[in-house]
C-alpha cells in the first residue's frame, strides 16, 4: 500500500487497477443528492440481456452516452429508450470526482462521456464479463461504490483465470486501465445488509469514455 496525492490509501491489484480507499466520501453528500436528481429524470429499471434474462442489477445513465442492452445486443446510446430523452446531464461533483481519481491513479487526461449507475439490493449480483463496448481501450475505466459492500471478483483476461476477491465499500474509488482494462470482472450476490444513507443498496458508479 502506498500514500498518493489524495492523502487516502491506494492498493494496487495488480498493473493498471488500483483501489481508492474512501475517495469518494469527502463528497458522499453532493454525489448522493446528485444521484437523485439523475434518477428522477432517468429512472433505475432492469434491462433484459441479449439471451432474454432480466438482470438483477437496477441501472441508468448521465452524461452523453449510456449504456443499454436489450434483446438485439449492448450498446451506448444517446437516448434513454424508456423516454426517447437524452441521459441527464453528466452533474459537476460526478465529473470531478471520475477526473480526480483517474489523475491520482496516472490518467491524466481522462474524461468521460458515459456514467453508468448499478442499483445493487441484497442477493443482486453481475456475472463475470469483460468491458468491451467501448472505442478506445487506453482510456481506463474509474468506478465509485455507495452503500452497502460488495465482494467484486477481479479475473484475468481469460474467464477461465483465476479471480481474486476484493471487499468494496461506501467511499471506495477504483481505477482501471492499461493491462487492466480488459480483464474480467463481476460482483458476487450482495448480502443483507443496511447502510446508514442507503438503506438496504449499493450504488456503483461506472465512469466510462464510450466513444
Ligand atoms: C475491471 N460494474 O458495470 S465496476 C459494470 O460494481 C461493472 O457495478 C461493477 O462491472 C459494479 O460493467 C464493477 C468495476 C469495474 C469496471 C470496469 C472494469 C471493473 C473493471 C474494467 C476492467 C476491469
Ligand atoms: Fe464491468
Amino acid at each position: 500500500m502506498t500514500r498518493n496525492l489524495f492523502e487516502g490509501w491506494t492498493e494496487s491489484l495488480g498493473e493498471g487497477a488500483a483501489v481508492l480507499r474512501g475517495f469518494a466520501l469527502p463528497e458522499e453528500t453532493a454525489l448522493l443528492a446528485a444521484l437523485g436528481e439523475v434518477a428522477k429524470l432517468a429512472p433505475f429499471r432492469h434491462m433484459t440481456t441479449p439471451g432474454g434474462y432480466r438482470m438483477s442489477v437496477a441501472m441508468t445513465n448521465c452524461g452523453p452516452l449510456g449504456w443499454v442492452t436489450d434483446q438485439t445486443g449492448y450498446r451506448y446510446d444517446a437516448a434513454d429508450p424508456e423516454t426517447h430523452n437524452p441521459w441527464p446531464p453528466m452533474p459537476p461533483a460526478f465529473l470531478l470526482l471520475a477526473t480526480s481519481a483517474a489523475a491520482s491513479a496516472g490518467f491524466s487526461n481522462f474524461v468521460p462521456d458515459a456514467c453508468l449507475i448499478n442499483r445493487y439490493e441484497p442477493g443482486a449480483k453481475l456475472s463475470l464479463h469483460q468491458d468491451k463496448d467501448e472505442r478506445d481501450f487506453s482510456q481506463p475505466i474509474v468506478s465509485a461504490s455507495l452503500g452497502i459492500p460488495a465482494v467484486f471478483l477481479f479475473g484475468g483476461l481469460k474467464r477461465a483465470e483465476k479471480t481474486m476477491r476484493v471487499s468494496l465499500t461506501h467511499g471506495d474509488v477504483v481505477v482501471w486501465g492499461g493491462p487492466a482494462r480488459l480483464r474480467y470482472h463481476g460482483v458476487l450476490p450482495l448480502k443483507e445488509a443496511e447502510h446508514p444513507l442507503l438503506g438496504r443498496k449499493r450504488i456503483n458508479l461506472t465512469f466510462r469514455k464510450a466513444a
